[in-house]
């Protein structure tokens, strides 16, 4: 069975692994994209081990010529693209292959040009291959990460290049999240090597290629990363900053520090520094200023010898200047108290699953505007770069969680699963650490910390991340009994979820007052520090009616959240600094007697309608919005 299981996940681990780079890919003057978007060829390898593509090397020729092969969609989930049921449960390797002409402008001068390929995301491992060539491969969904295929490439231009990726969505109990294969070997009850993949966690294991894949050049001699922090003197915004070359020691660089309109509020030339801007225009989360999200623009030029010749590179990244605090009762953004009235999400969606969608993130930002939602948690994965930038612009606070979920047994507080924790969480600051809108990062939800290894391990993650990061808070979302949480005595903010009336208690509404109360107050008494309800709510099926409310039933959403407001409303004056509702939309889940075509949690549906729930939010969310914001009063209504 082990070595079954090794097959299924490990067996590229025997090559080296290669990381991400960390700015994220875009087009500046000096730089090249192309998006590799569309359809692509795609085959999952049905063979009883899940080897016949490595044994076969699929990669070697076009994927057509080793067997059938079907169109798929780039970026999608490709679990609900076909008909086919199997292929919907498919666990193992899937193999996607497409051809691409690159522009021929990118090899005339060959030598002084760097051929990047990066994905955004494949889940959960990936291995990539050009021209047949192994280039990187890479543990984890829901980051990016990239290789230089410049000397493949270069071998034969003007020739189309042939990118293969294959991808397996097989957990292990060391994985993030982690999961587990297991063999129901009863004969009488299932055909001979049948097999299930089991999680903790509730929601759907999507996978595939899920963010788009592109090739970007840049020069030979380039800018390989910024670091920006930001901090508040007076009335003196200071942005602190780090680049980093590759490619040449000989170079010297222009930085402008640009307002949104373009005019240079300052200017540096060293490769760490500090920029000063008088007055700044600070980046105010959404509702609580009348110009939220407001971002300068940090323009890095390099010129770098290379040789004889000159390399002249380009990066511009926005920067939010704000300032972020946590005291024992309050969240301070640029020194006032910031209260989060917000939703969880997931990346999900009908037919694309967890795939980017530019329009379905378009409609789910109008519709946290339309709810005054001032934040979002990324539950349980990080979100698309693409979400992130929209965050940084309209103001939206976000907690950027790592995909740490449904770490419920004892095997995945060992030493393993540490290890490629303290990756992942380096990897997510690595892409998101300039980002004003990131103010908290979650290292979990609800993992057993009750459990003794707990304890060192979550010790251990939470400084390795604060060590990376000094400036940002960390926390772990939790659902263990106060007195036993062995994590929590690590973080800065106490993150709690609850579900009173619904999984204890089922159906007694009377009792949410009381035990929302207890809870606050036990958590408060032992570490007095601020608490957010991180999770919170009921199933709704749409369209389902009941009065008195029963569970299930819209009325009955309604009337949990209206428990919890109660409760809210009173700990709000004394140290709870937020809310997210559990959830923002229904979502796909395994399949399970609890649930019906998903969770049904959402405020809206899986197809973004309101339930009344919504309502009830939305009314609140404005409310509290206009209690605390320093908006002027023409803005103090529902934004409609
Ligand atoms: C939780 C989990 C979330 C679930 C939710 C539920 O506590 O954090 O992932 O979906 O409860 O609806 O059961």
């Amino acid at each position: 069975m082990a070595a079954l299981r090794l097959t299924f996940l490990l067996l590229p681990l025997l090559r080296g692994r290669a990381g991400a780079g960390p700015l994220c890919p875009r087009d500046t003057p000096s730089r090249d994209l192309k998006e590799l978007g569309g359809l692509w060829r795609f085959r999952a390898d049905t063979s009883e081990r899940r080897d016949s593509g490595f044994a076969q090397r699929w990669y070697r020729r076009p994927l057509e010529q080793s067997g059938p092969v079907i169109d798929m969609p780039v970026p999608a989930s490709f679990n609900d693209i076909t008909q086919d049921p199997s292929l919907r449960r498919f666990i193992g390797w899937v193999w996607y292959e497409k051809e691409v002409l690159l522009p021929k402008h990118w090899f005339q001068d060959a030598f002084k040009t760097r051929v990047v390929l990066r994905v955004g995301s494949a889940h959960y491992y990936a291995v990539v291959w050009v021209n047949g060539v192994q280039v990187v491969e890479h543990e984890g969904g829901h980051l990016p990460f990239e290789a230089d295929i410049s000397t493949i490439v270069q071998a034969s231009p003007g020739d189309p290049c042939r990118i293969t990726i294959a991808v397996n969505n097989t957990l292990s109990p060391y994985t993030l999240p982690p999961g587990t294969i297991q063999y129901l070997k009863d004969e009488s009850k299932y055909p001979k090597g049948y097999f299930v993949q089991n999680t903790k966690f509730d929601f759907f294991n999507y996978a595939g290629i899920h963010r788009p894949v592109v090739v970007y050049t840049t020069p030979i001699a380039y800018i390989d990363d910024i670091t920006v922090t930001t901090a508040l003197s007076g009335n003196i915004g200071v942005v602190r900053y780090e680049v980093s070359v590759i490619g040449s020691s000989q170079y010297s660089l222009s930085l402008n520090l640009r307002e949104k309109e373009g005019k240079v509020v300052a200017t540096g030339q060293a490769a760490v520094g500090e920029l000063k801007v008088v007055d700044p225009k600070l980046w105010w989360p959404y509702l609580m200023h009348e110009n939220p999200g407001y971002l300068y623009y940090l323009e890095v030029r390099l010129s770098a010898q290379v040789d004889e010749d000159l390399a002249e590179d380009v990066y511009t990244v926005p920067v939010g200047i704000r300032t972020v605090h946590v005291t024992s009762s309050q969240f301070l953004i640029n020194g006032k108290p910031f209260y989060f009235h917000g939703v969880n999400k997931h990346e999900d969606a009908d037919i694309r699953g967890k795939g980017l969608d530019w329009s379905l993130i378009a409609k789910d930002f109008n519709l946290l505007k339309w709810l005054g939602a001032n934040s979002f948690r990324t539950s349980h994965y990080p979100y698309a770069e693409e979400i992130m930038d929209l965050c940084d612009a309209y103001g939206i606070v976000v907690i950027d969680e790592c995909p740490g979920v449904g770490m419920r047994d004892i095997e995945n507080f060992g030493n393993q699963s540490l290890a490629h924790h303290l990756v992942v969480m380096e990897e997510l600051i690595r892409r998101d650490k300039n980002r004003p809108s990131v103010v908290m990062w979650s290292v979990a939800n609800e993992p057993a910390s009750e459990l003794p290894p707990a304890a060192n391990y979550f010790k251990t993650v939470i400084a390795h991340t604060k060590a990376i990061d000094p400036t940002r808070p960390v926390t772990f979302v939790s659902n263990a009994n106060y007195a036993h949480d062995h994590g929590a005595p690590y973080v800065d903010v106490i993150c709690v979820n609850s579900y009173f009336s619904w999984y204890h208690d089922s159906g007694h509404l009377e009792v949410i007052q009381l035990q929302l109360n207890t809870q606050f107050e036990n958590w408060y008494e032992t570490y007095h520090k601020p608490i957010i309800q991180s999770e919170y709510g009921a199933d709704a099926v749409s369209g389902l009616h009941s009065d008195p409310p029963l569970m299930f039933s819209e009325e009955y959403q309604v009337a949990v959240l209206k428990q919890y407001h109660a409760v809210l409303d009173r700990k709000r004056k004394e140290y709870v600094i937020g809310e997210l509702i559990w959830n923002f939309a229904d979502f796909m889940t395994d399949q399970a007697v609890t649930r019906v075509l998903g969770n049904k949690k959402g405020i809206f549906t899986r197809q973004r309608q309101p339930k009344p729930a919504a309502f009830v939010l939305r009314e609140r969310y404005w409310k509290l919005a206009n209690e605390s914001s320093c908006l002027p009063p023409t803005m103090q209504y529902y934004n409609v």
